[in-house]
């Protein structure tokens, strides 16, 4: 797919993700490009007037929405909506997330939203999760050496940058055919891993973005 109809895939996805925020919600803002055009949408509707609060996953998105004039606040409280990226979407709404490093953030933030929209192209929807192939974790400095070791098996690659939170960035391989729930949760019970990229989401909560509009997963289906 072309970079033009991509971007406008994610503008679909992000004005559909903003079209029901009303006056006083709190909202999770994600991290990455399909995040970013929602958040400029977003932006959009605080420019003709909506009031909300915005708050960011990622440095990134703190910044790009404070350049928009959107107003940011500090977690800690329920929010109404978040909104988010992913990197791979199975039709039982598995997900990986985690290719821009926040996704530390993005499930504390997912978590205390009462509805939390998954916002991709079509690119991204995939049978299984082998056709993205990578989970991240994020993990503790110290442990990493540690945790390279026992998790050898699953090709632990660190990446160079770490995340907004000082976290070692480390990207799993699970060979092809793994259950990748199993291989999740293997990972997060080693000491120092703090978090890693599968998520769930209902296929009704998955925005999917085309460049004439936003469907759901389960529109799609129909
Ligand atoms: C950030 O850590 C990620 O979880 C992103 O939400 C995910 O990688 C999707 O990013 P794009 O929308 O840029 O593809």
């Amino acid at each position: 797919m072309e970079a033009s109809t991509r971007q406008a895939a994610w503008d679909a996805a992000g004005a559909g993700a903003v079209a029901d925020v009303r006056d006083g919600m709190r909202l999770g803002l994600g991290t990455g490009r399909s995040a970013a055009a929602a958040i400029e949408a977003l932006a959009a509707r605080v420019r003709d007037g909506l009031r909300c609060v915005g708050v960011p996953t990622s440095k990134a998105s703190a910044t790009l929405a404070r350049q928009r004039g959107i107003p940011i606040g500090r977690p800690g409280g329920r929010l109404d909506l978040a909104f988010d990226g992913a990197d791979a979407v199975t039709p039982d709404g598995l997900i990986v997330k985690g290719a821009g490093g926040a996704m530390v953030r993005e499930r504390i933030v997912a978590a205390s939203a009462d509805r939390f929209l998954v916002l991709v192209d079509e690119t991204k929807l995939m049978d299984s999760l082998d056709g993205w192939g990578r989970l991240p974790i994020a993990v503790v400095p110290f442990a990493a050496p540690t945790i390279t070791r026992i998790l050898g098996d699953l090709r632990p690659v660190a990446r160079p940058a770490r995340s907004d939170d000082g976290l070692v960035l480390i990207d799993l391989h699970p060979e092809t055919g793994a259950d990748w729930v199993a291989v999740a949760e293997r990972a997060r019970a080693v000491p120092g891993v703090v978090d890693h990229g599968l998520f769930r989401a209902s296929p009704a909560d998955v925005l999917v973005g085309f460049p004439d509009g936003a469907r759901s997963m389960v529109d799609l289906r129909a």
